[in-house]
């Protein structure tokens, strides 16, 4: 028997937060018990394997930096909890695989390994401690960003090449912003950024722009036949573009202190309906409309038939989903 706790966790990127833990005896475990018992693991710098369950005979996990062996397991932990809360109470779906079973996360993997990844063997999320030790992947946007891989596989399955890999690509990204605003985190604002606090560039820069996909040197603003040749992460940025300006429309905008401005490529403007719609929209596509070999037409499709169920084909909003997709340079 396992009683459920609420820990304290001391995160790098996120301030002190509430974990759920678990108690057995004396000792506690990061055991998520109200989330499909979701566990945290310690690699301790090894590369395979489960390593060991985080445990320890206080409730209180990490001191807020990274020389603490716990403290990219508190930024992991809580990572996961609003991942799943987010599916849960926004988007209606218990777990990855909608069984309501918790997957479990392993830090501190490998020397200086600078990612961090999802695996569908394991059902798990495993992420390195960054450069020089000091900068573990373990941010909200990132966590979530890996963990909805593994929801993106249990349910329209895009194979990770070609259009459906930036899809695939984009989806994480777009949810991995989605569960950041949704975490409401003062410390780790939510933005349309990808991998802003973990500066895996050395010089403050984001991994992702969503609003200009472009702004990172390599990502791609609009679609063009050829896009399904260039890495994954690269060609999502027409998805994520497609999603910024279906949330916020094109321009300039401020959002929590985070300067925007979104181009179109046929220089007409997007009128946004709002994140909340747009993420639904989104979800009920990949869910229920995407198949392994959508490309970036069938996304358009698939987003418009989502939007006419939920808002209907008259609505402003099935209208914003055919300008976002021509701002973006796919039509009709
Ligand atoms: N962090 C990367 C990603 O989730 C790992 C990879 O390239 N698959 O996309
Ligand atoms: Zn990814
Ligand atoms: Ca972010």
């Amino acid at each position: 028997y396992q009683a459920i706790h609420n820990g304290t966790g001391n995160t790098l990127y996120s301030g002190t937060v509430t974990l759920g833990t678990a108690q057995s005896g004396s000792s506690y475990t990061l055991t998520d018990t109200t989330r499909g018992n979701h566990r945290t693991y310690n690699l301790n710098r090894g590369t395979s394997g489960t390593g060991t369950l985080f445990s320890g005979p206080d409730d209180t996990w990490g001191n807020g930096s990274a020389s603490n062996a716990e403290t990219a397991a508190a930024d992991a932990h809580y990572g996961a909890a609003l991942t799943w809360d987010y599916y849960k109470n926004v988007q209606g779906r218990s777990g990855i695989r909608g069984d309501g079973v918790g997957a479990y996360s392993r830090v501190h993997y490998g020397n200086n390994y600078v990612n961090a990844f999802w695996s569908d063997g394991c059902f798990c999320m495993t992420y390195g401690d960054g450069s020089g030790n000091a900068n573990p992947l373990t941010s909200i946007d990132v966590a979530a960003h890996e963990m909805t891989h593994g929801l993106t596989s249990n349910t329209a399955g895009l194979n990770y090449s070609g259009e459906s890999g930036g899809l695939n690509e984009a989806t994480s990204d777009i949810f991995g912003a989605s569960v950041e605003f949704y975490a409401n985190n003062s410390s780790d604002v939510g933005d349309y950024l990808i991998g802003e606090e973990i500066d895996i560039n050395g010089d403050g820069t984001p991994l992702r722009y969503m609003d200009e996909p472009s702004k990172d040197g390599a990502s791609k603003d609009y679609w063009y036949s050829g896009i399904g040749n260039v890495d994954v992460h690269y060609s999502s940025g027409p998805a994520n573009h497609f999603f910024y300006l279906l949330s916020e429309g094109s321009g300039t905008k401020t959002i929590n202190g985070v300067s925007y401005d979104s181009p179109t490529s046929d220089g007409l403007p997007v009128t946004g309906i709002g994140r909340a719609k747009a993420e639904k929209i989104w979800f009920r596509a990949l869910t229920t409309k995407f198949t392994s070999t959508t490309n970036y037409a069938g996304a358009r499709t698939g987003t418009l038939a989502a939007a006419g169920e939920l808002y209907g084909t008259d609505s402003a909003e099935y209208t914003a989903v055919q300008h976002a997709w021509a701002g973006i340079n796919v039509g009709a």
